[in-house]
C-alpha cells in the first residue's frame, strides 16, 4: 500500500510507534499456514501476529482495579504517569468514561483495532465494570475487535458472558501448572469469600486456568497463554506448561520476563528476584517454539496503554481532553475501513515482494558452506521500515538473518533516550554506553539516520552502524545486510563448527 491514502493524523501512528499480566503473534509465516477463519482473527490484531504489530495499534481501558489473588511479581499504581508496566495506570474509569475514551482513540487513531481491559486488576474479578463496557462497546463500535486478559481464577464462571458479547481473544496468565510452583510465586487467592494461602491457593488456581482454558477452546475462542519466566523459580518448568496448554488448543504462548524492581515495591522486586537475561528468554522462547507459536514482541504494557505496541498516546486522550472532542463514529468507521483496506492490501504487496527478495543467497554463498546467523538490531516508528533516527530510538527491534532467511527475535528498550530532539548526535555517553550494553549481540544497527561521535563509538564496540536502508522494509534490509557480509567473507565457519553450535 502506498501511504497517500493516508493524511497527517493517520500517518502519525505508523510513524510513532498489554496485558495486566504483562500478554503474544504468530510470525509472518505461520500466518500464512493458518485456516482462513483464524487469519480473519488475527490479521489485524497487534498482539495475535507480529506483522499485524508494526501496523495495527490497540489501547486498554483500566475499568477493573481489584483483583482476585496476589502474584508476588505484582504491585498496581493507580495515578502514575511514568512507570511502564502492567498494573500501572494515570486514571481508572468508569464504563462509560471507557466508552467514549474508546470511540474517541477509534475516530483519532484509525489503525487502533483492538480494545483489551487488561487491568489494572483482574478484568474478571470486575465483571459488572468489564461487561458493561464489552456491551456498551460491541454496539457502538462493531468494528473494534475487543480483548481480555485475566489471570483465570473467575474465568470458567465467565466464559458464557465472553461469548455472548463476542470476545474472541482471550489471554490467561498461567506461570505454572505445578501448585509447589504455584505456592512461590502466589502467596494467596480469594475464593468463596475466603483467602486461601500457599500450595492449597495455587492449586484451586491451576485448576480453574486449565478449565478456562478448555471451556474457550470448546467454544472456538483464540486463548493467548502468558507466562513470566522467573529465574530459579519456574524457568525450568515453562516448556511443560507450554506443552500442557498446546495440547489443549491454546493458539499462542507469550513468555514474557519478570520486571522486579525494587522501587516497584512487589515481594520479588524488594526481595532481590531478578529477572532472566535477554539470553535466557530468548533460550527459553526457542525451546519452547518447537511445542507452540510464541509471541516475542511484547512490550508488557500498562493497563492504559493506548497506541502502536510500544508506544504510549494515553496523554493525547485524557477524560478532559475527550470531553472536548467532537465525534462522529459512523464516519469514522467509514474511514477506519478505508484504511485498514489500505494496509491490507499494502502487506500483500510486501509479502509478494518479500517472497522474491528475502530468499535467496545463492547469488553470494559459495556452494557446500556455511555462514553463521547474525543478529540486526534496527530503529523504526512502525510501518514495518526503517524510519527512525539512531539517537530518537525508545526500543530497537532486534532480528536474526541467517541462511534460512530473517526472523524477529526480542525488542530491546532503550531505557533514556540518547538525544531527545534536533537531526545531530553529539553528547550523552553515558546512555550512548547503555544502548551498546542493551545491543549486545548484535553486530549491526540499521536507522535512518547516525550521527558521527555514536558512529565511532558503535563501531569500536563491534556493532557497525548502517544508515544505507533508510526507509526500505525492515526484513528486505537485513537480509541485504546479511547478504553483504557473506559477500565481504565476515561470516564463514566450517561446516563442522557449525554442527556443534547448533547442536
Ligand atoms: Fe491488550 Fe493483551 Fe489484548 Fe494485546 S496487550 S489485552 S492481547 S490487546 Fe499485547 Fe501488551 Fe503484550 Fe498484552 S503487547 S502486554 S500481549
Ligand atoms: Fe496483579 Fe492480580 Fe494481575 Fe496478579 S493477577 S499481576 S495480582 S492484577
Amino acid at each position: 500500500m502506498e501511504l497517500k491514502v493516508l493524511d497527517q493524523e493517520e500517518i502519525k501512528v505508523s510513524e510513532s510507534g498489554g496485558c495486566a499480566e504483562g500478554s503474544c503473534g504468530s510470525d509472518n509465516d505461520q500466518m500464512a499456514q493458518l485456516p482462513e477463519s483464524i487469519r480473519e482473527k488475527v490479521h489485524n490484531h497487534p498482539c495475535y501476529s507480529e506483522e499485524a504489530h508494526h501496523y495495527f495499534a490497540r489501547m486498554h481501558v483500566a475499568v477493573a482495579p481489584a483483583c482476585n489473588i496476589q502474584c508476588h511479581y505484582c504491585n498496581r499504581k493507580y495515578d502514575c504517569a511514568n512507570e511502564s508496566r502492567p498494573g500501572v495506570v494515570s486514571e481508572l474509569l468508569t464504563p462509560d468514561q471507557a466508552v467514549k475514551k474508546t470511540m474517541a482513540v477509534a475516530a483519532n487513531i484509525p489503525q487502533m483495532t483492538v480494545l483489551g481491559i487488561a487491568g489494572p486488576g483482574d478484568p474478571l474479578a470486575n465483571p459488572e465494570r468489564t461487561f458493561d463496557t464489552f456491551r456498551q462497546l460491541s454496539e457502538k463500535a462493531p468494528d473494534i475487535k475487543l480483548c481480555v486478559s485475566t489471570n483465570g481464577l473467575a474465568l470458567p464462571d465467565c466464559v458464557d458472558e465472553l461469548a455472548k458479547h463476542n470476545i474472541d481473544h482471550v489471554t490467561i496468565t498461567i506461570n505454572t501448572v505445578d501448585p509447589k510452583i504455584g505456592a512461590k510465586i502466589y502467596p494467596w487467592i480469594f475464593w468463596n469469600n475466603r483467602r486461601i494461602r500457599g500450595e492449597k491457593g495455587a492449586k484451586i488456581l491451576i485448576e480453574q486456568q486449565q478449565k478456562g482454558l478448555q471451556m474457550l477452546i470448546d467454544r472456538g475462542i483464540l486463548v493467548k497463554v502468558n507466562s513470566v519466566m522467573i529465574p530459579g523459580v519456574n524457568d525450568e518448568h515453562l516448556q511443560e506448561v507450554s506443552k500442557v496448554v498446546k495440547s489443549k488448543g491454546a493458539f499462542l504462548h507469550n513468555v514474557m520476563p519478570l520486571i522486579a524492581e525494587a522501587e516497584h515495591g512487589t515481594f520479588f522486586g524488594v526481595m532481590g528476584q531478578r529477572g532472566p537475561t535477554a539470553d535466557e528468554l530468548q533460550d527459553l522462547q526457542d525451546s519452547c517454539s518447537g511445542d507452540m507459536n510464541m509471541m516475542r514482541h511484547c512490550r508488557q504494557c500498562r493497563a492504559d496503554a493506548v497506541g502502536l505496541l510500544g508506544e504510549d498516546r494515553g496523554s493525547e486522550f485524557t477524560l478532559d481532553k475527550i470531553e472536548k472532542m467532537d465525534i462522529d463514529y459512523d464516519a469514522a468507521m467509514v474511514k477506519r475501513a478505508k484504511i485498514h483496506d489500505a494496509i491490507a492490501e499494502e502487506l500483500n504487496v510486501k509479502r509478494s515482494e518479500k517472497s522474491d527478495s528475502v530468499n535467496s543467497l545463492s547469488d553470494v554463498a559459495e556452494e557446500g558452506k556455511s555462514y553463521r546467523p547474525v543478529l540486526m538490531a534496527v530503529a523504526t516508528s512502525g510501518g514495518g521500515i526503517i524510519n527512525q533516527h539512531f539517537g530518537h530510538a525508545r526500543e530497537f527491534l532486534v532480528y536474526e538473518a541467517s541462511m534460512d532467511g530473517v526472523r524477529f527475535i526480542s525488542h530491546r528498550k532503550v531505557e533514556d533516550l540518547y538525544c531527545s530532539g534536533g537531526d545531530t548526535c553529539g553528547d550523552g555517553e553515558t546512555v550512548l554506553q547503555g544502548i551498546i550494553r542493551i545491543l549486545d549481540g548484535c553486530k549491526s544497527v540499521l536507522c535512518s539516520k547516525i550521527g558521527y561521535e555514536p558512529w565511532d563509538e558503535l563501531e569500536s564496540a563491534g556493532i557497525q552502524p548502517n544508515g544505507e536502508h533508510a526507509m526500505e522494509p525492515i526484513e528486505e534490509a537485513v537480509f541485504a545486510v546479511y547478504k553483504e557480509m557473506i559477500e565481504n567473507g565476515q561470516l564463514e565457519v566450517e561446516a563442522e563448527k557449525l554442527e556443534k553450535a547448533s547442536a
